[in-house]
């Protein structure tokens, strides 16, 4: 099937500053649209954004990104029979760069998602099964969800050091049934925030951003959660995006933790003695981006019992994971396709992932949209987890709701009646 057009769009995100969208139009009136998100606590080595700068929507606007679209990427493809895999390599080669400073990563990424979907339309494959089908992925499975509960950091004012707080469904049976104990949980948490007089309202991704005096608080309240919702405290781990680089001091190698400043052994420490107490399971970003050397003590003293993930660190790129597997630094990754600018480079990054056993965490931004690729791309590749926040947000819900039709979609597969 032959592409008629590719248009780019301005539209907004979930926190009102606009983003590009980009339409692709194929044969028989068929069209798919991609809409990118964007980072509020970014890493140094992700893509660049290509925006307008001026006054116009404080800067943020994405005009000079719908022209490189219109003008130097759609008359490649235009009129050109879909093949989403070599028109993503040619992408790549109008800009190489790491960074993806000529033509800006989220012109790229816009593009480039877009020539997934439209590829997978013009079989009629759902876009799981054919970035399944692309990467030779035999079975598909369900990841699962990391339920951001609380926002702090820089995705909220909770005066709390870490970025957020989320909740691990563990030995439930399936995807529909972890998103339903998890919701169960969601809701005590709200009422028992609200029986002592904390605040409810939302952060950045849909959990909530209440006030602490210290680390255990947090803890204690989900766990305090999960027991009064009825379940046993082993149904649940907790995970941490602590997005340490936030309050990394690079000059003195400290971490600035409830007003005291701590070396990265003594955050390690920290984390040891949170592992110990209550049921840590995962540590994304424990460790700011630029303490590489520590990443690796970190894995050494807690990566047998945790899941360490490299966020920032990697930044979804190859080289960085390569690193990453040479140093021992982490045994999971974060996947967000933006951070690279090609869908392509996202594979490549699943296929050292696979090759040395790291984890993949496939994950939204906090400045996200309507717009559900990373749910299909994480049951595409193949991902253990997918973070994708609270349940508050549509933005959020949209790719947890997409996650429970794909999975009743296989279970109708799966019995041959569809
Ligand atoms: C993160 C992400 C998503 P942001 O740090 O993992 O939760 O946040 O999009 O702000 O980088
Ligand atoms: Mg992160």
């Amino acid at each position: 099937m032959k592409i008629k057009n590719i248009l780019g769009r301005e539209v907004y995100d979930s926190q009102g500053f606009p983003t590009l969208a980009c339409d692709i139009f194929l044969e028989n009136n068929r069209y798919v649209t991609s809409i990118v998100p964007a980072g509020t606590s970014t890493g140094l080595f992700e893509a660049c954004e290509l925006r307008d700068g001026g006054e116009r929507l404080m800067g943020k606007g994405v005009k000079k990104a719908i022209k490189i679209i219109e003008t130097k990427i759609a008359p490649l493809f235009v009129g050109e029979e879909i093949d989403a895999v070599e028109m993503d390599r040619k992408l790549l080669e109008l800009d190489p760069s790491e960074q993806k400073n000529v033509l800006g990563g989220n012109t790229m990424i816009a593009v480039s998602m877009a020539l997934f979907k439209a590829h997978a339309k013009s079989l009629d494959l759902e876009l799981y099964d054919f970035i399944a089908r692309v990467l030779d992925n035999p079975t598909i499975s369900l990841p699962v969800p990391l339920i951001n509960v609380i926002n702090g950091g820089a995705h909220g004012d909770a005066r709390l050091p870490i970025q957020e707080f989320l909740l691990i469904p563990h030995g439930v049976e399936n995807f529909t049934q972890a998103m339903q104990v998890s919701a169960e949980v969601f809701h005590v948490l709200k009422g028992l925030l609200e029986k002592q007089g904390r605040s409810t309202a939302l952060g950045a991704e849909g959990g909530f951003m209440p006030t602490f005096e210290n680390i255990e608080q947090p803890f204690d309240l989900i766990m305090e959660a999960v027991t009064a919702a009825g379940y046993s405290k082993d149904m649940f781990g907790i995970g941490v995006d602590v997005a340490a680089t936030q309050f990394y001091d690079d000059k003195k190698k400290t971490y600035s933790w409830f007003g005291e400043n701590k070396t990265a052994e003594q955050m390690i420490d920290v984390y040891a003695s949170l592992s110990d107490k209550y049921p840590l399971l995962l540590i994304e970003d424990g460790l700011a981006e630029q303490d590489w050397d520590n990443w690796t003590l970190m894995m050494e003293q807690l990566g047998t019992s945790v899941y360490l993930i490299a966020d920032d660190l990697v930044v979804s790129n190859i080289y960085h994971v390569a690193k990453a597997v040479k140093k021992s630094a982490a045994n999971g990754i974060i996947i967000k396709p933006n951070q690279v600018g090609t869908i392509s480079q996202i594979f490549e990054s699943v296929m050292l992932c696979k090759e040395y056993d790291l984890n993949m965490v496939a994950s939204h931004r906090s400045r996200d949209s309507e717009d559900t690729f990373i749910a299909d791309l994480a049951v595409g590749i193949g991902a253990q987890f997918i973070k994708t926040g609270g349940l508050m947000r549509s933005e959020r819900l949209s790719k947890y709701n997409r996650l429970l039709f794909i999975e009743e979609l296989q279970s109708l597969i799966d019995l041959e009646e569809l």
